[in-house]
């Protein structure tokens, strides 16, 4: 096939909406925000949507996508974000609702389901539930093992405020054990893979593993104070503390997102960020074994981010160095055609605040090799070495850092619609909200930023209390396999198209809901494997033993019409079958006309 024509990929360019919403300071975004999203919290928690006391909707929406379940890991994440309003003073009225969310973990962590069961704990690994607390039976990418630590992190800070405040009947006779069992399960299959936080790569990742930690370590401290038993878990902190070193990548000065059979599965990733502030303990410093916010390493990694996804978004055009950006969750990702996400991009913003709280507590900051590059993009010239609190570095470089970041919260504010409600994404096009609406992730990112920002840290979890034992790193994890769904990879070439950015005009469809049931409009997006010419690719989920028939299409104006459909030989669709465990790689296409 000859090129003939290069069709620019980014043809919905032309659609860049002209009105855009008026710019808003990050402090009066975030205030008016906070009440905006705690009501929206509330409201997709427990009884309004149908759901169970205290289980906590992942979002209302019931298609295009369908969320109306509960996540283990967004709602522990969630929780934890109103327990850390209740400690800090604020909001008493949320105790009952942490409580039921506490109550129906119980429950949850006992049903049967397809990751498992509740006797050898191995079904607290299933990431979600129907919102009347009954198991989910499709097909998905599980275990996820995120979802018992994250869980566990909630519970021990609502068990240490309830301790101070005189509920400790509470503590033990309800919370501790539910808590224990998350603790066990995390003591035991650590160092098994499973999928990441986005869902889709099966292994070990930097979230993962750093949410393991956390909870073993100050797991075995509440355990301690409970007057159990906790050495199992400190030793298994040990190991997984060992094991969270792996993610650093001396030769690239960057944190690896997933580690999956014995290789780097992917670097840059916005999950990584969200694994950063999820890990922020203001008494570590910037400790770089745990990763902490103003650590080097994690600044490295702030600046990977940030330099990954400059480019990738028309709408971050313009923007230079030391400028913020709309953050998506990776490069080349295809879901929803890879957009930003709110809380991706607030949480760039809350990693440098949590850095700016440390800098100011310790009275310095330090340059390194490893984060030179971050320090070097606001303006002045900097070499590495420690500067005081009253050098004129430090304070050009604070105040900087903290308009850097305010840029995020203003990125956000400037695409949240007037009505304040927040969906999962906003178009990388032109900023309008994509994807699952009211979604209860983001409204927790912003109360978490907005906390961030005004110095109202969460309490303190020992993340030092564990040093990396030396010659004891032993432990790693072996790879475990999920039958339950099969990794079809999908690939064509059409020399008639180029590819950049990680977008592209080519999609799959077929007979399948998977591949959108013939319904051009519902077909997946491949995406360019190179910055070149005419290879597109993707990975989709497909249930395991199923025929199916599919066909590329060209859909040249985005959604629009017309669509022209693969001249497939014969006149008929391709077929295939997904194998009963394992994986599947399609035959390497030829798009013809
Ligand atoms: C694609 O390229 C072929 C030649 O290889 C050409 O005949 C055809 O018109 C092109 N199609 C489009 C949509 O540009
Ligand atoms: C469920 O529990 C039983 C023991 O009662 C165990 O033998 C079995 O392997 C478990 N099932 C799964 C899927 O883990
Ligand atoms: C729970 O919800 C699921 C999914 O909506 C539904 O299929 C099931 O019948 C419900 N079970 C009960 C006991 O209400
Ligand atoms: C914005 O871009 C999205 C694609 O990201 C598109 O579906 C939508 O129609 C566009 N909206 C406007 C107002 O241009
Ligand atoms: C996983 O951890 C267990 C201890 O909990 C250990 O027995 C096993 O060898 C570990 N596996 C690997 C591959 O590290
Ligand atoms: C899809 O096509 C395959 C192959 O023709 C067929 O076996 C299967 O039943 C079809 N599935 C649906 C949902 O139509
Ligand atoms: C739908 C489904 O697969 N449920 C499973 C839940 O877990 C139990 C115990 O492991 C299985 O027997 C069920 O088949």
């Amino acid at each position: 096939m000859k090129i003939t024509a290069l069709l620019p990929v980014l043809a919905c360019l032309g659609r860049l909406a002209s009105a855009s919403p008026t710019a808003s300071s990050s402090n009066s975004y975030l205030t008016k925000e906070d009440p905006i999203a705690l009501k929206r919290i509330m409201d997709n928690i427990g009884p309004n949507l149908g759901a169970s006391p205290g289980i906590v909707v992942a979002s209302p929406s019931t298609e295009d996508p369908n969320y109306l379940y509960t996540w283990t890991r967004d709602a522990a994440l969630t929780v934890k974000s109103l327990v850390d309003r209740v400690a800090a003073g604020s909001d008493k009225n949320l105790i009952s609702t942490i409580e039921a969310y506490i109550k129906v973990q119980g429950a949850l962590q006992h049903i049967p389901n397809i990751s498992g069961n509740f006797s050898d704990l191995s079904g607290l690994g299933e990431p979600k539930f129907n919102i009347n607390a009954t198991e989910f039976t499709g097909s998905w990418g599980r275990p996820q093992r995120d979802g018992p630590a994250l869980r566990a992190t909630a519970f021990v800070a609502y068990g240490n405020y309830a301790l101070k405040h005189g509920n400790s009947a509470f503590v033990t006779k309800t919370l501790w054990p539910i808590l224990k069992n998350d603790l066990d399960y995390v003591t035991k299959y650590w160092n098994l893979t499973g999928y990441d936080l986005w869902e889709e790569t099966m292994g070990s990742s930097f979230f993962t593993i750093g949410a393991s930690y956390r909870a073993l370590t100050e797991g075995a401290k509440f355990a301690s104070k409970l007057g159990h038993s906790s050495s199992s878990y400190v030793n298994q902190a040990e190991n997984v503390l060992c094991y969270l070193q792996s993610f650093w990548d001396k030769s690239s000065n960057a944190i690896d997102a997933d580690i999956a059979n014995g290789g780097i599965m992917r670097v840059v990733d916005s999950g990584t960020t969200v694994g950063i502030i999820h890990g922020f303990d203001y008494k570590a410093g910037c400790d770089a074994t745990t990763f902490q916010p103003c650590s080097d390493r994690a600044l490295a990694h702030h600046y990977n981010l940030v330099s990954t996804f400059r480019p990738l978004y028309p709408l971050n055009n313009g923007k230079t160095v030391g400028e913020a950006v709309a953050i998506g969750r990776y490069a080349y990702d295809v879901y929803y055609s890879g957009n930003p996400w709110y809380l991706t991009t607030l949480a760039a913003a809350e990693q440098l605040y949590d850095a700016l709280y440390v800098w100011k507590r310790q009275g310095n900051l330090e340059i390194t090799d490893i984060s030179l590059d971050f320090f070097s993009q606001f303006g002045i010239h900097v070499k590495t070495g420690t500067y005081k609190s009253s050098s004129s570095t430090f304070k050009h470089l604070v105040t900087n850092i903290e308009k850097y970041a305010d840029g995020f919260v203003e990125i956000v504010a400037k695409y949240t619609p007037s009505d304040g409600r927040l969906h999962e994404q906003f178009s990388g096009w032109n900023g309008t909200a994509v994807s699952a609406k009211d979604l209860t992730w983001s409204y927790a990112s912003v109360l978490t930023t907005k906390a961030a920002k005004g110095g109202s840290v969460p309490a303190s979890w020992g993340a030092t209390s564990i040093k990396v034992p030396h010659g004891k790193c032993k432990f790693g994890p072996e790879h475990t396999v999920n039958n339950d769904i099969i990794d079809v990879k999908f690939s064509i070439t059409d020399t008639n198209l180029t590819s950049s950015f990680g977008t592209s005009n080519i999609y799959v469809v077929g007979n399948i809901s998977e591949l959108g049931g013939w319904s051009t409009s519902a077909a997946v997006e491949l995406h360019g494997v190179s910055d070149s010419y005419g290879l597109f690719s993707t990975i989709i989920k497909l249930p395991p033993s199923t025929a199916f028939e599919y066909k590329f299409i060209e859909k040249l104006n985005c959604d629009e019409a017309p669509v022209t459909w693969e001249n497939y030989p014969g006149g008929g669709n391709r077929e295939a079958k997904t194998p009963s465990k394992g994986s599947l790689t399609l035959p390497k296409a030829t798009f013809e006309y």
